[in-house]
Order: structure tokens, then C-alpha cells, then sequence
């Protein structure tokens, strides 16, 4: 039934925000929701689900042969999948409405050293507010491993689905030794937001992920949920093919929620039933004002309480004091400093050539440039993603 999930009192409110998406495309996050789809959590603590199988992530280190080291980053990213796409129905009961971070905004934390595994490090900043986009740094520095993304969203509206194309993407750096270095990147898969009509909102995931190494592996993931080839939620195929070749070596069959194999000997591939580690953030008391736990303490604890009034009330001052400050910089012809990430035009990836060059700039137009020939074919939105709004998004 319609608006089953919704508390009566919300059902109303709930049909017009459906309304109001469905003639929408854009930035979700500016519109109004009712307070039952709201989260306590802001999008800028979302890039920890990279990690919370530090182990996973720690493993990919401890591989000397290239074909062993890119099965393990195959390994590690699906075992992201259920903590990114299914945690907010594991224990808030359904997707919700994630907090819209404010310019300049960060989340910091780490993951201990245990085990061996060295102890990892997380660096999150709100790089752009309009359109939001959330850039990365993910750090095991005893093992030469770091994460750098940065994601936006465009979402569009359809059969009573939301539709999210994810623009961005990560770039896994591993240290080999002896100066060398293997770069591998990470497109992301487009979700679905469906559920809605009932008012509890469920992600599947659709299209594919291209994973592709600068050591000539790559790996096209495909995704389906139910009713499509397998009938089963969740479901992922990734094929594993070797440098200079489209031949297919290793076959990855199942659910990234559960549990995937591999098609030909039949092991089990992943194994995502055990917990996840959540990162471990220092006490609030002791945080920077936009530290995100902070910033938005008191509209989080309204929200977790369901003091909506509170919660509304807050919100507002962080926007108001947002307006004011984007209005005294462009009186004074500043911008916001930010903190962890510089901003660099983009190729125009067009063949046509570099128009600006800077360091960081030149090494990833190389990077593309040496990896993509091989890859090409199986990465047609690899253009379309380096220009992610006319930027990439480097550690300072
Ligand atoms: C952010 C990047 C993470 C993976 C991820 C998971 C859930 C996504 C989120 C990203 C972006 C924002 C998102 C969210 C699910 C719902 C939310 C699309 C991609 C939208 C803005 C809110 C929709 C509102 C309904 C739930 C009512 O690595």
C-alpha cells in the first residue's frame, strides 16, 4: 500500500515530496523532505565505507605478483559494496536523506593497526557545494596505500525510481617498492532508489564498474538486481582480464551483499556476513567547528529525536551563516580556503591538446594515456567522468 512506511501524520508530506522529484532533476539535496526520511549522517562521512574492511584493504599490499595484487583490489572494492549501498537500511530501517554538507566541511578518522594490517587513515572535504562534491583521502601508509576520490551525484527521476548517475571516481595509489608505483582506477556503479511509493527507499545497483590498473589488469564488474539475469538482489558479475587482452581469466559470480565465488574453482571470493569495522572519530568536544560531527551536532541530535523543530531551527543558522560567508567573500573577491584539496581544470578530453598544464595534472592525462589504450573499449564513460564538472580533485 501507498505510503505503508510513512507515519500517518508524514503521508501527505511524503506524496508531495515524491511530487516534487518526480518533476526534478538535479540536486536532490536542496529539496524539502519529510522528517522520517532524514539522517543524522552528512554525505561527508559517507567516503569511510571505502574502509571498513581494513584488512581487506591492508591485503592488497601484501601481493608481489601483479595478478594476485589486482585480484585482491577486485576482492577489497566488492566487499565495499554492502557497507556504501546497503547500511542505512541495515540500521536506520531504510535509505534515507542524507545531511547536505556545507562548503569546506570535513570528516577525519582512522581504522587502528591490528593485526598488522597498519593503521589507516581518513581525510574528507566538502571541495564544492553547488553542485556538492565530496573529495578523499584514504591512507595505510606502513603498507604504500592511498585512496583518492572525489564523488557528485546527478539524479533524475523514473517509473517512480530515482536514478543516480555517480560522477566521480577513486584512484587507488600502491607503493611497490624501489620507486615504482601502480595506479588503478575506480569508476563507480549507478544506483536506483526504489521503494519509494512505500516510503522505504532501497538502493540497487545497475550498469558496471571498470577497474583498471596501470599494470594492464582490469576488471569489468556488471551489476543486476532482481529480475533481471540471476532474479536475485545484489547481484554482481566480474569478469578479471589479463594486460594487452580482453580474454577473460578469472570469472566473479554472486551477491555483494553475501557472498561471491569464483565461477571456475568454485572458492569463495568474498564474504561480507562477518561485521564491518566503523572508523573511530575523536570526541566531538574536541573538533574544529566544521568538522561534520560538530557543525551539525545539534541538527543531528534533533533529528535522532525527533525535536524536528530543533533540527529545522539549526539547520537554518548553518545556512544562513553559509549565505552570509559566500556573500562577505564575494565582497572582499575571495573564496572559501580550502584545507586538504586543490582544484585542477581538466583536459578536455576530447583528443584535443592539455590547454593548462600543472604537475599533478600531467601525471593523470599520462596515466590515461598509457592505461587507456588496452582499456578503452570496455571504458566508454571514462570521458565523461574525467571531466567531472571541469575538475579533478588532488590532495593538496
Ligand atoms: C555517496 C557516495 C558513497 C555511496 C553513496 C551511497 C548512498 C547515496 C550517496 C552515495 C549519495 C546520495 C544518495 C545516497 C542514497 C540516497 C541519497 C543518492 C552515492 C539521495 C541524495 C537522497 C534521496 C532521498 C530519498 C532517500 C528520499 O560512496
Amino acid at each position: 500500500q501507498a505510503g505503508e512506511a510513512v507515519p500517518a501524520s508524514q503521508r501527505g508530506s511524503w506524496t508531495s515530496f515524491l511530487k516534487s522529484i518526480a518533476s526534478f532533476s538535479g540536486d536532490l539535496s536542496s529539496l524539502t523532505a519529510p522528517p522520517f526520511i532524514l539522517s543524522p549522517t552528512s554525505l561527508t562521512e559517507f567516503p569511510a565505507y571505502w574502509c571498513e574492511r581494513p584488512g581487506l584493504f591492508a591485503a592488497i599490499a601484501g601481493h608481489k605478483d601483479d595478478e594476485e595484487r589486482f585480484l585482491a583490489v577486485v576482492r577489497w572494492f566488492i566487499a565495499t559494496l554492502k557497507g556504501q549501498y546497503t547500511s542505512r537500511n541495515e540500521f536506520m530501517g531504510s535509505e534515507k536523506k542524507p545531511l547536505n554538507p556545507v562548503l569546506g566541511e570535513l570528516f577525519y578518522g582512522h581504522w587502528p593497526d591490528k593485526d598488522g594490517r597498519g593503521r589507516t587513515t581518513l581525510v574528507v572535504e566538502q571541495v564544492s557545494h553547488h553542485p556538492p562534491i565530496t573529495a578523499y583521502v584514504i591512507e595505510n601508509k606502513s603498507k604504500g596505500l592511498s585512496l583518492t576520490g572525489h564523488n557528485a551525484q546527478k539524479t533524475s527521476f523514473s517509473s517512480g525510481a530515482i536514478i543516480v548517475k555517480q560522477i566521480g571516481h577513486a584512484i587507488l595509489t600502491i607503493d611497490l617498492g624501489g620507486g615504482k608505483k601502480e595506479e588503478v582506477l575506480i569508476t563507480l556503479p549507478k544506483l536506483r532508489i526504489d521503494g519509494l511509493w512505500y516510503g522505504s527507499p532501497y538502493i540497487e545497483l545497475w550498469d558496471k564498474t571498470n577497474i583498471q590498473s596501470s599494470s594492464g589488469w582490469s576488471s569489468v564488474l556488471e551489476y543486476k538486481g532482481k529480475g533481471y539475469f540471476s532474479g536475485k538482489v545484489h547481484t554482481v558479475k566480474a569478469t578479471v582480464s589479463p594486460p594487452a587482452s580482453f580474454s577473460v581469466k578469472h570469472t566473479i559470480e554472486g551477491q555483494w551483499h553475501t557472498e561471491t565465488k569464483n565461477t571456475k574453482t568454485g572458492k569463495v571470493f568474498t564474504d561480507v556476513t562477518t561485521p564491518k569495522e566503523d572508523v573511530v572519530v575523536g570526541p566531538t568536544e574536541e573538533m574544529e567547528e566544521f568538522e561534520s560531527r560538530k557543525l551539525w551536532g545539534l541538527v543531528s541530535r534533533g533529528i535522532r529525536e525527533g525535536d524536528y523543530e530543533v533540527a529545522s531551527r539549526e539547520k537554518s543558522k548553518i545556512e544562513n551563516d553559509q549565505r552570509q560567508k559566500r556573500k562577505d567573500e564575494a565582497g572582499a573577491g575571495t573564496t572559501w580556503p580550502l584545507k586538504h584539496f586543490t582544484k585542477n581544470l581538466t583536459r578536455p578530453m576530447n583528443g584535443s591538446p592539455v590547454v593548462q598544464t600543472s604537475h599533478l595534472r600531467r601525471k593523470i592525462v599520462t596515466f590515461i594515456r598509457t592505461t587507456l589504450p588496452l582499456g578503452l573499449p570496455r571504458l566508454p564513460p571514462y570521458f565523461a567522468m574525467i571531466k567531472v564538472g571541469g575538475y579533478i580533485w588532488f590532495p593538496a
